[in-house]
């Protein structure tokens, strides 16, 4: 169940699946007090995923750039708590890749609908890039891009299922991926969407 996909890049199959229960429920109440919104990229696109987060730090965009800030835009709040049952299980993922002192500190929470997509990007608003992020993918089944150092570079696709876990650390922490849009189907507990969840050390 556990599939390098290169250095620095591996992903557990159903790792998370026996937290289902409890991520639904605190999904569940951090939506509530953060609800999930579109946001607008720097170039004045509203990006298909809908997002929100919990944790000390959040991940937002709007027309004056990308970054993490302590406050929810939308409400004046800070986001709510990330649970401690989320950050040991992202914790026990990274260890499977011998990160062993990850401390998430942010997580950001994409909500993908039908057709909703992530074009090809790099993740480098973080500080430290010796941590790695660790990704939990929930719901309807998608197919992640996962490509090189340089945007041009072929991308692998790699199914990610309910319950799949990738950590991504090392070689791989800045290399560009994506998400292709999401098909039409259904999961018993998340309906037409697919949730992936991110756990990151931004300060
Ligand atoms: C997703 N989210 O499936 C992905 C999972 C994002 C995002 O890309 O930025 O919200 S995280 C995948 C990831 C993170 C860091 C590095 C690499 C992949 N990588 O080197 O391929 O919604
Ligand atoms: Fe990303």
């Amino acid at each position: 169940w556990q599939e390098p996909l290169c250095a620095g890049a591996l992903v557990l199959r159903g790792f998370a699946l026996d937290q289902e229960a409890n991520i639904l429920a605190a999904l569940e109440s951090i939506l509530a007090a953060a609800p999930l919104r579109h946001m607008v990229t720097p170039g004045g696109f509203r990006m298909s995923v809908a997002m929100s987060n919990c944790g000390t730090y959040g991940w937002v965009t709007d027309r004056s750039g990308y970054r993490y800030d302590r406050t929810d835009p939308d409400s004046g709040h800070a986001w709510p708590e990330m649970p401690d049952f989320m950050i040991r299980l992202a914790q026990a993922a990274a260890i499977q890749a011998g990160f062993n002192d990850f401390a998430p500190d942010a997580c950001l929470i994409n909500r993908y609908e039908v057709g909703a997509r992530m074009s090809l990007h790099q993740d480098k608003n973080e500080r430290d890039f010796t941590q790695p992020v660790v990704s939990v993918s929930l719901g309807v089944p998608a197919m992640f891009l996962f490509g090189g150092m340089q945007r041009e570079e072929k991308a692998m696709r790699i199914p990610l299922a309910h319950g799949d876990v990738v950590v991504w650390g090392g070689a791989a922490r800045l290399r560009y991926h994506g998400v292709l849009p999401l098909k039409q189907a259904s999961h018993p507990l998340l309906g037409q969407h697919r949730i992936n969840l991110t756990f990151r050390k931004v300060s």
